[in-house]
């Protein structure tokens, strides 16, 4: 058995649905790419995401000195929840499938240090190696792309023959030289559908989004107020967004991940109760949510997100809940700003009453910020 079927071998044993070798080469596409999403402004609000950490995500040498070649693993976590039947007064949100379980950094990490440690084994000789699970820089996957894991989609997502999108990667860097997988010659061809399913239009051109329209980046990653025009196009999505991915002819035929600690293990997982959501303390939230990719956005963003969620499904049932966030002085002013957003998008005489003495309120004529939602909301309540 060659070396690189060993490996693929410790990959499958260690929960990995797919794993390929690229040598550990600079990523000089890669590079141009982020450089060029930069400059046009396309990563705004990942100040994280510099020149610095391209050159480092984009230079394996730098990321481990002797570097020879990159092991890149790609995990199923494909699985479904039906979307429950609405109930009056119980609104739920959404949240994207890769979220649904453990996190993932943690899974995919323990899961590649154990098949970093089987390399040794197959060396026969102490090596050097790094874990990447999202959380280091490496352009993870441009990586995935030159071994052959999959082709770079349409969506920016990586596809992998027989399995989709529905897929995470991580990626081990290491000293011991492994024969390469090459680059699979597939693409999207003329297919279009996720750059038109986009609600956002965030696929700006095949290949390239723009997160500062995008849903996943505003609901996670976003720290501030969403931006007014988009709340609308966010739908029920409270955590993550995957309609680039839903209608993808390559997810036709999913089959469910081999991990189970990636999967939901209760309807709450997958399609959160909303008010539950409104009346978290620090402690409730972390009790709920420590241990999974959700906790990334913190108890204001998640409150904040489940806001908008309520506005856009416009339950009269749910205006007791967003008044008493709305008024709350102590509660986040960004959640109190969406708030008072959803107060206006419901309207009727309850929502209006509450906006109006909202307006006049010490605590929202001291914040500009607020005091401008507040006033577009009775505007759309009006
Ligand atoms: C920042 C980030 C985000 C940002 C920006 C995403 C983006 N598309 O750039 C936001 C917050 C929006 C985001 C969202 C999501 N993310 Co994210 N994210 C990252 C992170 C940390 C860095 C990505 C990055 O550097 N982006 C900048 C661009 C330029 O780099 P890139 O995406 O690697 O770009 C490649 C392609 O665009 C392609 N390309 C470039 N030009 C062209 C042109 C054409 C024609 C084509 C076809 C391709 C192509 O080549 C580039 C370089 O290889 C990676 C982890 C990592 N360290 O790599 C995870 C990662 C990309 N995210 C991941 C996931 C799961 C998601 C979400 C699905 C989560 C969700 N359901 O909400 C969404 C998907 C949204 C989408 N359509 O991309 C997975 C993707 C797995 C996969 N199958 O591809 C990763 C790899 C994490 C992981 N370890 O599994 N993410
Ligand atoms: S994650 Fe959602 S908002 Fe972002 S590009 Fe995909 S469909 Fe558009
Ligand atoms: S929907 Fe079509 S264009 Fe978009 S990633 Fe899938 S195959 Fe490619």
């Amino acid at each position: 058995m060659s070396l690189r079927e060993a490996v693929n071998d410790l990959a499958r044993a260690a929960g990995f649905d797919r794993a390929r070798i690229a040598p550990a080469t600079p990523l000089a596409g890669a590079a141009a790419a982020m450089r060029s999403r930069l400059a046009d402004g396309h990563l705004d609000g990942m100040p994280w995401i510099d020149e610095a950490r391209v050159a480092r995500a984009t230079d394996p040498a730098t990321l481990l000195p002797g570097a020879r070649s990159f092991v890149a693993m790609a995990v199923s976590y494909w699985d479904d929840v039906p979307r429950p039947p609405a109930v009056p007064g119980h609104p739920r949100g959404r949240v994207a499938r890769y979220a649904w379980g453990r996190d993932y950094h943690d899974v995919l990490r323990a899961a590649a240090m154990d098949v970093a440690s089987g390399l040794a084994g197959l060396a026969g000789r102490a090596i050097r190696s790094r874990v990447f699970v999202d959380s280091s820089p490496l352009a993870e996957r441009a990586v995935a792309i030159n071994a052959g894991v999959g082709w770079g989609g349409k969506s920016t997502m990586v596809l992998v023959p027989g399995m989709g999108s529905y897929v995470l990667l991580a990626t081990i860097l290491t000293d011991l030289e492994i024969e390469p997988d090459r680059p699979l010659a597939k693409s999207c061809g003329a297919c279009v559908r996720c750059i038109d399913a986009c609600p956002t239009g965030a696929i700006v051109a095949p290949g390239v989004l723009d997160s500062r329209a995008c849903i996943s980046f505003h609901t996670i990653e976003n720290r501030g107020a969403i931006p007014p025009h988009l709340r609308p196009a966010i739908g029920d999505w409270v955590f993550g967004c995957d309609d680039c991915q839903e209608p993808c002819p390559v997810n036709r035929r999913p089959a469910r991940g081999r991990l189970a600690a990636l999967r939901a293990t209760s309807l709450d997982d997958a399609w959160p109760a909303l008010l539950p959501i409104l009346a978290m303390d620090d402690a409730a939230f972390a009790g709920r949510y420590r241990g999974t990719a959700v906790s990334r956005t913190k108890r204001r963003g998640l409150q904040r997100n489940a806001c908008v969620v309520l506005g856009n499904l416009r339950d009269p049932a749910t205006v007791p809940a967003l008044v008493t966030v709305a008024t709350s002085p102590a509660t986040d002013r960004v959640v109190r700003g969406h708030a008072a957003w959803a107060l206006g998008r419901i309207g009727g005489a309850p929502a209006r009453d509450t906006l109006r003495l909202l307006a006049a309120s010490d605590s929202v004529i001291a914040d500009p910020d607020l005091a401008a939602e507040v006033a577009s909301a009775l505007e759309a309540a009006d």
